[in-house]
This record gives C-alpha cells, sequence and structure tokens, in this order.
C-alpha cells in the first residue's frame, strides 16, 4: 500500500479579487474535496488543506473551469501579486490594482506543464518551444514577491516584499510608483547569518513601461546573482546587501536603459481593514468581514454563499486575512443586511482581535514549531480582560503569531508579535510600528503563555501611565524597551 499523502492547494488571484461565480466554485470544491476549511492567507488568496492525491486533478480542473488556477502561487518564481484592498481608498484603486494582474502575467513562468499534468494530460508544447526569457533553464534562487500599497493604507505590508510599488497619486492622478527592493521577513532559529530586513526605496518610475521594465530587470538581477547554493540566504535582500543598494540599483539601470527618478514623498497613515460597510466614490457599497486570521468558520461559509448566489458582489480578499464584499449596488445593500442579520454575522470583537493575525502552523505546516492560528484567538480572550483594565479595548494595537521564524503571519512588523520556538513557546517580539514602516525587536525569549500575559499586563501599565501624547504602544515600546 502507498502511503495516504495529503496535500494543500492555494491559488493564484492578483490583488485578491474574485467574482460571486468564482467564489461559488470554491465554496463547492471545498466541500467536495480535502478539509471543507477555506483558509485566507497573507497574501490575498485561499488555500484548502487535506487533499488527497487522487483528488488533486479534479480540484484543480474544477477551479480550471471558472477561471482560477494555483500556478506560481508556491516555487522559485514570482508569487501571488497583491495590492492595497480598499476600493474606497481612492478614485484610482481599479486603475492600480489592474498592475497587479499585469505584473503577476508578466512574470508567469512560461511552460505549460501546469496544464499538461492537472488538465487534461496532453502535452501541449514540446520541451524546446518552451523559452522562457525571464527564468531560463533555472528558475529564480528562491520565493519572490511583490506588494503594491496605496496610501495612506499599508495593508500590504508593503515593505516586507522583495519588491514593493507605492502608488504615488497626486491631484487625484496617478503619478507612478516608488519602488522598493529588499523586503523580505524570514530568520532561522540560531543561523545570525539570516534577518529580517525592510525594503529599500531605490526610485520611482512614472509610466506603465517603464514600471514593468524596472520590476522585470529586477527580477533578472536577483536570477543572476543570487545566492543558489544556500537557500537560506538566497532571497532578494540578501542580494541587495552583498550587492549594496546602491550597486543593485546601477546594475538595474544598465538593464533597463534609463535612471530611475528620484522617490516622490507619501505617507502611510493605516494598515487595518475598514470593517463593515463603507463607500467607494462611484456610490457602491463594499462590506468587509472580519475572519479571523483568515479562517472561514462554518456560519461565516453559509453566510458567504448565501451572498454569492444572489449574485450582487465581488469578493476580495486582504492581505490582514479578511474578506470584503465589494461592489454592492445601493439597492442591493438591503439583501445583503438581511443575510448579515439572519446569520448573526455582525459579533463585537475587541480592537486587539481585529489587528490580530496568525499563521497556518500546526497540524498542517511541518514546519511549524508551536502553535499559530488555532492558539492565538485564545491568546488574545486572555489578553482582553488586560486591555480593559488599562482601558486599552478600543486601542488598534497590532499582535501577530507564527509558528516559527518563517514569518508567514508577518510578526516581525506589528507591535506584539510571537514567534514559535517549541511547543507553547514563544519569542516576544516588541517595538513594531502601527504602520509596518519598523521592524520590532527581540523582548524575551521562549516564553510559556503565563509569562506572556505577566509581560503584556506590566507594558501595558508602563503604557498607559508614561506614553507620550498619541503616542502608539508600538513607538512608546520601541522608546522604552528595545531602541
Ligand atoms: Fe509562508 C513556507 C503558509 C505567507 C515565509 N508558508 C510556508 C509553507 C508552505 C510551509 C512549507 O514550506 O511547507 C506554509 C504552509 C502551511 C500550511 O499548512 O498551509 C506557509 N505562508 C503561509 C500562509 C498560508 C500563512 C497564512 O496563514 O496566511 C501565507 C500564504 C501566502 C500566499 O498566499 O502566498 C504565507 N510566508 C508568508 C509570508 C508573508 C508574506 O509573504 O507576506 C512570509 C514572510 C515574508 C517573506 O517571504 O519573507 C512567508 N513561508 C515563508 C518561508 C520563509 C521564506 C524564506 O525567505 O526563507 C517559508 C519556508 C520556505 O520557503 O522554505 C514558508
Ligand atoms: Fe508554517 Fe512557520 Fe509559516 Fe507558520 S510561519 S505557516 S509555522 S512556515
Amino acid at each position: 500500500l502507498d502511503n495516504l499523502y495529503s496535500f494543500m492547494i492555494r491559488l493564484r488571484i492578483p490583488g485578491g479579487v474574485i467574482s460571486a461565480e468564482q467564489w461559488i466554485a470554491t465554496h463547492e470544491i471545498s466541500e467536495q474535496f480535502g478539509t471543507g476549511t477555506l483558509k485566507i492567507t497573507t497574501r490575498q488568496t485561499v488555500q484548502l488543506h487535506g487533499l488527497l492525491k487522487h483528488q488533486i486533478r479534479p480540484t484543480i480542473q474544477a477551479f480550471n473551469t471558472v477561471k482560477l488556477d494555483s500556478i506560481a502561487a508556491c516555487g522559485d518564481v514570482n508569487r501571488n501579486v497583491i495590492a492595497s484592498s480598499h476600493p474606497q481608498i481612492s478614485p484610482l484603486h481599479k486603475k492600480i490594482h489592474d498592475y497587479a494582474d499585469k505584473i503577476s502575467t508578466l512574470l508567469l513562468p512560461k511552460t505549460q506543464s501546469y496544464y499538461e499534468v492537472f488538465i487534461d494530460g496532453e502535452k501541449i508544447y514540446e520541451r524546446s518551444s518552451e523559452a522562457d526569457p525571464l527564468y531560463e533553464d533555472r528558475y529564480l534562487p528562491r520565493k519572490f514577491k511583490i506588494a503594491i500599497a496605496i496610501p495612506p493604507s499599508n495593508d500590504v505590508d508593503v515593505f516586507t516584499n522583495d519588491i514593493g510599488l507605492i502608488a504615488i497619486i497626486e491631484n487625484n492622478q496617478l503619478k507612478g510608483f516608488n519602488i522598493a527592493i529588499g523586503g523580505g521577513l524570514a530568520r532561522t532559529h540560531g543561523n545570525p547569518n539570516t534577518y529580517s530586513r525592510l525594503g529599500s526605496i531605490i526610485g520611482f518610475t512614472d509610466t506603465e513601461e517603464k514600471t514593468l521594465k524596472a520590476v522585470y530587470e529586477i527580477l533578472t538581477v536577483q536570477r543572476d546573482f543570487g545566492n543558489r547554493v544556500d537557500r537560506k540566504l538566497s532571497r532578494l535582500k540578501y542580494t541587495v546587501d552583498k550587492l549594496t543598494v546602491e550597486g543593485y540599483k546601477k546594475e538595474l539601470e544598465s538593464r533597463i536603459g534609463f535612471e530611475l527618478e528620484a522617490a516622490k514623498p507619501f505617507s502611510f497613515s493605516e494598515r487595518s481593514d475598514r470593517f463593515g460597510w463603507e463607500k467607494n466614490h462611484q456610490g457602491n457599497w463594499f462590506y468587509t468581514l472580519f475572519v479571523e486570521h483568515g479562517v472561514v468558520k462554518p456560519y461565516q461559509k453559509q453566510f458567504l454563499i448565501e451572498v454569492a448566489e444572489l449574485k450582487i458582489s465581488n469578493f476580495i480578499f486582504t492581505g490582514n486575512q479578511n474578506l470584503i464584499l465589494g461592489e454592492i449596488a445601493d439597492s442591493d445593500k438591503p439583501k445583503v443586511e438581511e443575510l448579515l442579520k439572519r446569520h448573526d454575522v455582525e459579533k463585537q470583537v475587541s480592537a486587539l482581535r481585529k489587528n490580530s493575525m496568525a499563521c497556518v502552523a500546526l497540524p498542517t505546516c511541518p514546519l511549524a514549531l508551536a502553535e499559530g492560528q488555532r492558539y492565538l484567538p485564545e491568546l488574545v480572550t486572555k489578553i482582553e480582560p488586560i486591555l480593559q483594565k488599562y482601558k486599552l479595548t478600543n486601542d488598534e494595537i497590532s499582535i501577530r503569531m507564527t509558528g516559527c521564524p518563517n514569518g508567514c503571519g508577518r510578526p516581525y512588523v506589528s507591535e506584539l508579535g510571537f514567534v514559535g520556538t517549541g511547543p507553547e513557546q514563544y519569542n516576544f517580539m516588541l517595538g513594531g510600528d502601527r504602520y509596518g514602516e519598523r521592524l520590532n525587536k527581540l523582548y524575551k525569549e521562549k516564553l510559556t503563555e503565563t509569562q506572556i500575559l505577566e509581560e503584556v499586563d506590566f507594558l501595558f501599565s508602563q503604557y498607559v501611565n508614561d506614553k507620550n501624547k498619541n503616542e502608539t504602544f508600538g513607538d512608546f515600546a520601541f522608546r522604552k524597551y528595545v531602541n
């Protein structure tokens, strides 16, 4: 007998937007194959777990019928391109969002093997005709990630990506993008050569052609100069530090044939999702649903399928693991409101919980050293009374947890970060800012739950007594404890 292998499938959804029909298909596929759980990830897509080997082809084929695929959702290629989710942020949202799709398509591997293997089994091309000028015969040294932020929102944690594009909008016009390179979070316990790094801004491009060219060639520099010997040191961040930021930029400019302009000013003043109802400039409605750590609960799944069946909205995944029902006409809003009531969807949730994020970790992630999404809800429940004690219940403090130092829940850019070191033990990371522009630092190592709660109590008591006017918890903790 063969082993009973089970798999996870992750979709490629640039910008995280799917139609009602695609949601219905995703819902049905998740009921038919795998564990039935839909998990929204930190990169605006969904994962299905527990697919048995014989279910993989039918699953991928079913997704294919609604034009959803899993190409380049994993591997040493450019991954799902993410973009700020909330369409009400700017009238230019759609225009900017479209870049996610364009960049994703531009950087797709050219091989058709996915279709050969999973869709119809027919060999479509001879190998020799699959020339791939970007990945050539060797792909990239490592995975590659791109995010597009639309200020004032940094809901994509733009500086944690290999490439971060920051949309520059002046007088309601898209002027172009600031380009940041070399962001990445993963570390390895006990390997001091590994580190988290925020992207460095190297310049600005004003046209679509120049932006796409620059993005493309940033990948070719990494392809040619990245470390192919040690996978722990092969992400772009290490290549940028090896070549220096200026050195990388010089090499890039020699490939694109023009000089990047000086970066333009911008500022971030939010990173959370905008929960509940909001309207965009065209008068369409958006409802943001809190989905704790992206794990869609059965009552939410039922609510969402009923909304989808009405075919009056699209579905937008956020980089904070939540879901927006989008583009709802004024006249259709009451239908969604009725379903929200019927399924008792709207719950009282503390600000800390709304700003919490956790990775999958146990039981499915093979790299997990400790719990993530199964445990953080419980820890937050234990922190909530402490928040109440110090009257901080409405404070939008961010808390993030991962089961290992790879950083899938981006704990290194949170105000309270917990990184698993072993069963029921976490490194406590402190001093990140509220909008993802400063990494936190190690505050205390290998804490148990009791120790975490004691520390949190101590830190909150200090915060309410000693903070400066309008100082966020993260800035306070940075100033007092980890600077
Ligand atoms: Fe991740 C590997 C889950 C976002 C850094 N990540 C994994 C794997 C596939 C474990 C594995 O290699 O066997 C996890 C699957 C667990 C499971 O059972 O489902 C996994 N990563 C996730 C997700 C689902 C976490 C979540 O709960 O949302 C996120 C999926 C994103 C997506 O849709 O593509 C996820 N992973 C991230 C992020 C955050 C981000 O990209 O914004 C990071 C940190 C940023 C970065 O890349 O630096 C991240 N994942 C990693 C790493 C470390 C990469 C490195 O540079 O060394 C690994 C391990 C690896 O690649 O070897 C990893
Ligand atoms: Fe797994 Fe570690 Fe990523 Fe969590 S951070 S999903 S434990 S690889």
